[in-house]
């Protein structure tokens, strides 16, 4: 008999549901990619799983879905951005994974707009003469 996903060795060598052998008689159940991320939300660390042998049933194991995007340096809703939209407490914000007051992050990115500003207006050469005036 081939060996089949029941919890019985059916061909009788000693050992109960080869992963191996069941992927190759049963390839339309195991081995197969199952519960898979739903694009957008698909990207990485999201994977889909794999069905396998668990005690004689199939099971889908290893899937990660999208979870709620926390500041933590990760892409937990896998939409290819990480940290985007990510909560943090009260008046704190998600800077570079951590949550920190909102004037360290506005007074950064305040900063590098008005230099990106400045570039588009007279060129970076007036940009460079300003600063060492
Ligand atoms: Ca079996
Ligand atoms: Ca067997
Ligand atoms: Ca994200
Ligand atoms: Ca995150």
């Amino acid at each position: 008999m081939p060996e089949v996903c029941d919890g019985i060795d059916n061909d009788c060598d000693l050992a109960i549901d080869e992963e191996l052998d069941v992927v190759a008689n049963q390839p339309k159940i195991f081995g197969i990619a199952c519960d898979a991320p739903v694009p957008p939300n698909d990207q990485p660390p999201c994977a889909a799983g794999i069905v396998r042998c668990i005690n004689g049933e199939p099971l889908c194991l290893g899937a990660r879905g999208p979870g709620e995007e926390i500041c933590n340096g990760l892409d937990d809703d896998c939409d290819g951005v990480g940290d985007n939209d990510a909560a943090c407490p009260g008046a704190t914000q998600c800077v570079e994974a951590q949550c920190v007051f909102e004037r360290v992050g506005k007074s950064n990115s305040s900063s590098s707009v008005r230099t990106m500003a400045a570039c588009r207006r007279s060129g970076p050469v007036d940009v460079a003469r300003r600063a060492t005036a």
